[in-house]
């Protein structure tokens, strides 16, 4: 069966949907840092993240959210709304890091007084800038009502999220998401909350020890890259019924050794001994 692409990025695929205003999002094991400059290849990444990015979204819709999911397809698919993506990146910090320090030229890791919003332009050939919301409008990239209520959903997005890694043992330093419009049958448009939210778009800092549990691990060269996303999904709870994943994980988690920098992916499934709880 073939079906149609309609875009590939660098992380993902589209293809079209089932149904008119649906679209195919596949989940790619493809990463990629500071815009294409440094390539390479997050095993098991597309089946965490669409997992993750499934469950995240659900909750956002659980508090009256919208956002493009539809429903879990497979291990690296998901059904979607199409919508026309707003070319801005809309980040949110809680404590410096990243292009934030190196901009500013602060040191990571300082708690701001409140989250700041910020936006990017989507555009590769530019390396994503930072603009203002002055910049959105003179260039009409989005209209005044639009940032309005995507700063509010923004800001909501992110205590929610914060709450949500919290109870997960994890601190929401920062995160990026992507709005995107879609129509009513009276052709009024409105926005929903599009793309992805897993740890290649949010950075998360072990509660306890500061360990980051995201993308940083690849961008910086960090190693356990694998490994963290897979934290990240079991302390979501999200591993459940993600079959060799999630034997994966059980034979490395510790408690001494989260990450289980030591065991090698090879391993053989193994039964949960930290949860026995938990059924595959
Ligand atoms: N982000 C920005 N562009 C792409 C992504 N994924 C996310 C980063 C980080 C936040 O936005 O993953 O969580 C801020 O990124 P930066 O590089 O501007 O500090
Ligand atoms: N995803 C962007 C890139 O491909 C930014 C980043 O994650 O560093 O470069």
């Amino acid at each position: 069966m073939t079906r149609r692409k309609v875009y590939e990025g660098k992380a993902k695929i589209l293809f079209e949907g089932p149904e008119a205003g649906t679209l195919i999002q596949y989940f790619k094991d493809d990463a990629t840092a500071f815009n294409n400059q440094k390539k390479g290849v997050i095993s098991g990444k597309g089946v965490l993240n669409n997992r993750i990015s499934e469950y995240i979204m659900t909750k956002l819709e659980e508090i009256g959210i919208d956002t493009h999911f539809i429903k879990a397809l497979n291990m690296r698919e998901q059904l979607i709304k199409a919508a026309e993506i707003i070319p801005i990146e809309i980040v949110v910090r809680n404590v410096t890091a990243g292009s934030l320090a190196r901009r500013f030229g602060v040191e990571e890791g300082l708690p701001l007084p409140r989250p700041l919003i910020e936006f990017y332009l989507k555009s590769d050939e530019l390396n994503d800038p930072l603009v203002s919301e002055e910049h959105i409008f003179f260039f009409q990239w989005a209209e005044v009502p639009e940032i309005e209520e995507i700063k509010i959903q923004a800001y909501r997005i992110n205590d929610f999220l914060s709450g949500l890694f919290l109870g997960a043992g994890l601190k929401l330093v920062d995160f990026k998401i992507e709005f995107g419009r879609v129509y009513d049958e009276e052709g009024n448009s409105y926005l929903i909350v599009a793309d992805e939210i897993s740890p290649d778009s949010c950075r998360l800092w072990d509660i306890k020890t500061g360990e980051k549990l995201d993308k940083d691990r690849f961008r910086h060269d960090m190693g356990g890259v694998e490994e963290a996303y897979q934290e990240v999904a079991r302390r979501l709870g999200v591993l459940m019924d993600a079959g060799p994943i999630a034997s994966i994980t059980a034979k490395k988690k510790t408690k001494d050794n989260p990450l289980g920098k030591k065991v090698k992916k090879t391993a053989k499934a193994k039964p949960d001994n930290d949860n026995p709880k938990k059924k595959k």
